[in-house]
Parts: C-alpha cells; structure tokens; sequence
C-alpha cells in the first residue's frame, strides 16, 4: 500500500483531480484530523497526563461524563472554531448547538461530533474513539439554529471516526468510497493504509450486548437465538459473537472483517427508541458502511432516510454486512 500518500495529499487529489471536496471542507477534515491527533495523544498518557476517571458533571443524556469526554470535546471545539469553515458544531457533550463566535469568520458547513465514544472503556485501556458528521448549512441568511441541523443523513457531505486503539486509525468518507489512515507517530501525520474499503456481504460474526436480551423486542430475539443455534439451527452455520462496548471499535472490526453490530430499541427505557444517537453515532456510521458496500437500518427502516427532530434524537440500530442485515430485517418484517 502507498505508504508516503498522507491525509493532506489525498484531500488535495480529492479535491483538485476528482472536484469532490471543496477547500473548505478539505480544511475542515484536515482540521478535525488535527483535532483527533491530539485527543489521541491525551488518551495514549492515561493516568500519567491525570485524564483517566469520571469528572464531576453529567452530560444532556444525564450520563456521568469521564475527564476524557471533556477534554476531547474541548479540543474538536477550539480546533475548529476559528478557522472560517464552519457555522456551527453540535456534540452529544453539550445540550445545545455552539455557533462559531461573532469574532471569527463564519463558514457554510455544520460539524458534528461524539468527542470520545465507548466513554466505559477510557479507564480500562480497551479502544475507544471519536465520530464525527458534516452537514451543509442550508442556504440563507438567517442566523444558524439547531434547525439547520435536522437533516437526513442522506445529506452527510463528510463523516468519518478516528479509533484510539493498538494503532490510531483515521477512517473517512466524502461519498466516494471509505479510505483508512494509520497515524505515524514518528511523522506526526495520518497515512493512507486503505482504500476502497469494501465489507464482505456474507458474516457469521454478530455484535450485540447479550445482557440485555431479556429486555428485547421479538425480532431480534429470534435472530440471536436463530445465530445461537449455530449449525444446529435453521441459519446451518456457526456464529462468533464480539462486544468491545465502543462503537468505533466495533464498527472499525466489522469495515475490516464484516460482521453486524446491532443495538436495538429495548425495554428498559421504552420511550427512547434505542441507545445510540442518530445524528453524530448512527449517520456517519451509518454512511461509511453504506459507502463499504454494507447496510445500515433501524430493522425497519434505513437509518439514512430519518429526518430527525431533534439535535440528540435516539435510535435503534442494526448494520454491517448487507446480506446479513437484509435477514435481520427480515425478522422486523415478518412481525
Ligand atoms: P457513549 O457515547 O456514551 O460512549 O455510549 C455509546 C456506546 C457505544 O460506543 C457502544 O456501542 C455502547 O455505548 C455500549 O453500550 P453498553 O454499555 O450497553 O454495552
Ligand atoms: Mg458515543
């Protein structure tokens, strides 16, 4: 594989040979990598840079935010505020959306992010990593709200995660195909590692907290129990099963072997459709599958086609390699 294209090179030949990025949102990744680079740093210091732990505040879903969270979302914040590239940032840290202050140019392109997700996993050295989603502010001259911000995901223009794991991996989409960067410390810059990254369609490999089951709707209780069964049963094969508990990190499994990830509405809280958040977890999740040859649905539904109502809007989610998530909806279907 190419070892010397760095992530700067490839948004350029992206944007001067192919005309897919525009320059502002060419800085805006670049900025966003930036951003990465350095919360990858934090997390790589644990306890000897005093980030491990909870601190003492709770986040707009009333979860106990971890140091970590924090600082990650400080850092995305004021890497991007100043750069002129972007009208506003949303994150499942803070409540409402942050408008770029008036001091600083104001760019057409809306920024969202989950700063550190698998917020579990910070203290415990398992991987863990940071999502983000662009959207394109719709046109108008009216001040930026949390309304420009409901838009399908159907309409990312950028998403992408970067895994803080054994290697830091940078992965995007601007709609052309999924490409991976590994970061090299030595160099201090992201290096194309993949391209073209494509899911097999076929899995025998399932990803899904089985704590919960008792809590469950129906469909996926079969499909789990049908994968239990194993060459027993009526799917005639054997099925490995994987939680790491952080999305990126499981995700990142499933773009490099296949597999499907499901966290599905449940019982516990039957009010919120799911656990996850549709706009900066399941969207950009949800697009770089699609754009990796997989599929991405609510079971339903494609999680693409939700036009939310509102900024941290919950949903069920089930995606991965495309056969398979064909057959788990077929469960949903046969209700
Ligand atoms: P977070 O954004 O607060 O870290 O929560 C999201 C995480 C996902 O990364 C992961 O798939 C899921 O929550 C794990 O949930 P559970 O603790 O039920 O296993
Ligand atoms: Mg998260």
């Amino acid at each position: 594989m190419s070892q010397n294209i760095s992530l700067t090179r490839y948004l350029v030949e992206q944007q001067r040979v192919d005309g897919l990025i525009p320059s502002q949102l060419r800085l805006l990744i670049e900025v966003v990598a930036r951003a990465c680079k350095s919360i990858s740093h934090a997390v790589n210091k644990g306890a000897l840079g005093g980030v491990l732990g909870a601190a003492e505040s709770e986040n707009v879903q009333g979860e106990i935010q971890k140091k970590l969270d924090i600082i990650a979302n400080e850092v995305l914040i004021e890497a991007n505020e100043w750069g002129g590239h972007l009208a506003a940032m949303a994150s499942e840290e803070m409540e409402d959306i942050y408008a770029v202050p008036n001091r600083y140019p104001q760019g057409e392109y809306l920024l969202l992010f989950d700063p550190l997700d698998g917020s579990s996993n910070i203290d415990v050295n398992v991987s863990i990593g940071t999502i983000f989603s662009v959207l394109k502010k719709p046109d108008g001259d009216a001040a930026v709200g949390e309304k420009d911000f409901l838009q399908a995901g159907h309409n990312q223009v950028a998403a992408g995660y970067c895994v803080y794991g054994p290697q830091t991996t940078l992965v995007l989409t601007v709609g052309d195909g999924v490409a991976m960067f590994t970061l090299d410390r030595e160099q201090g810059s992201f290096v194309l590692t993949q391209e073209n990254v494509q899911i097999p369609p076929d899995t025998k490999e399932f990803a899904i907290n089985m704590s919960n089951m008792r809590h469950w709707d129906t469909p996926v209780k079969r499909y789990v129990e049908d994968c239990l069964q194993g060459s027993e049963g009526p799917r005639g094969k054997d099925f490995n099963m994987r939680w790491i508990a952080s999305m990126v990190a499981d995700v990142h499994r499933i773009l490099t072997r296949g597999g499907v990830f499901l966290y599905p509405w449940d019982k516990r809280e039957p009010n919120k459709p799911g656990k996850l958040r549709l706009m900066y977890e399941a969207n950009p999740m949800g697009w770089l599958i699609e754009q990796a040859g997989g599929a991405a649905s609510t079971g339903t539904q494609r999680i693409l086609d939700i036009v939310p109502e509102k900024l941290h809007e919950r949903i069920s989610v089930v995606l991965g390699s495309k056969n398979e998530v064909a057959h788990i909806n077929s469960y949903f279907s046969k209700l």
